[in-house]
């Protein structure tokens, strides 16, 4: 673990922080653009722009015990070892009731995550909040791919716990296995809170592939797919997650020299710590 710069607003021991954010830079599997691998270390530079009050949550970053615990080094060109790590990093953390929130990086590190915790949780749910489906079987003979993080995740815990919003990019065999094996709203968040609702108190996995977004309001991403959701859609479902148990997350598929204006940037960073707030403070909010 090569310790940097820490996100601005996380400055709490990870040794015992209840919300522990770490850097997975990789993106050896990236189907179309890479580049997603320098999220991290960007976001932490650019987050000095960032507050760490949420005025949408009333709610301040430094009244709670946020840590960054730094990047993994992950081998640039092997999704197993790299996925293998994300699991042997967040293990002990969610065994012991800590949650990881992972910044990628590619898609399919996720799958590292996610199984970590459903090790520790076995009625886990996943939330799943993506442009693209996800979902294929393999990409060109790689069953490791960002392409296919999502099927994986089905193959752990099978047919209706996956809940699946703002898709809108895939193969027709992917939508229609979507539509029988998933929990699968495609195109907006419309339907976030009614799901949410339905959950109750089950454990959840959140993972957000930044591509959700329009491109408009985040075009610094590998595969960037129009008809996106803005980014007051995306806030309003995390506000949404408040008071929910969150056992791990994840924002994957920044990809910040693909928008040198550091716009998209600035987007990771402030959905970033408001997941690290709704995940530390559910409680009250304004
Ligand atoms: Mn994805």
């Amino acid at each position: 673990m090569a310790m940097q710069l820490r996100f601005c607003g996380l400055k709490a021991d990870p040794a015992c922080a209840p919300v522990v954010v770490f850097g997975a830079p990789f993106d050896g599997t990236t189907s179309f653009r890479p580049g997603a691998r320098f999220a991290p270390a960007r976001m932490r530079e650019d987050s000095w722009g960032l507050e760490t009050y949420s005025p949408y949550q009333g709610e301040d970053q430094e009244d709670y015990d946020l840590a960054d615990a730094g990047d993994l080094e992950l081998s640039p060109g092997n999704a197993a070892s790299a996925i293998r790590a994300v699991n042997c990093f967040a293990t002990p953390l969610i065994e012991a009731g800590q949650v990881p929130v992972m910044i990628g990086g590619e898609h399919s590190l996720t799958l590292g995550a996610f199984r970590a915790a459903l090790e520790s949780y076995p009625d886990l749910h996943l939330i799943h909040i993506d442009a693209h489906t996800d979902l294929r079987e393999d990409y060109l003979g790689e069953r490791l791919s960002h392409a296919s993080v999502i099927r994986r995740c089905h193959d752990l815990i099978g047919d209706g716990r996956i809940h699946s919003f703002g898709v809108r990019s895939g193969l027709r065999e992917e939508f229609s296995f979507a539509a029988k094996k998933l929990d699968f709203h495609p195109f907006d968040l419309k339907m976030f809170p009614q799901v949410l609702e339905t959950l109750g108190d089950l454990p959840l996995y959140v993972t957000i592939d930044l591509d959700v977004l329009d491109p408009s309001v985040f075009p610094g991403t590998g595969t960037p797919e129009p008809g996106g959701i803005s980014f007051h859609d995306l806030l309003t479902a995390l506000l949404a997650l408040k008071g929910k148990v969150i056992v791990g997350a994840d924002i994957m598929e920044l990809s910040p020299l693909l928008d040198l204006s550091g716009a998209s940037t600035a987007v990771a960073c402030k959905i970033l710590r408001e997941l690290t707030l709704v995940i530390a403070a559910p409680g009250f909010h304004v």
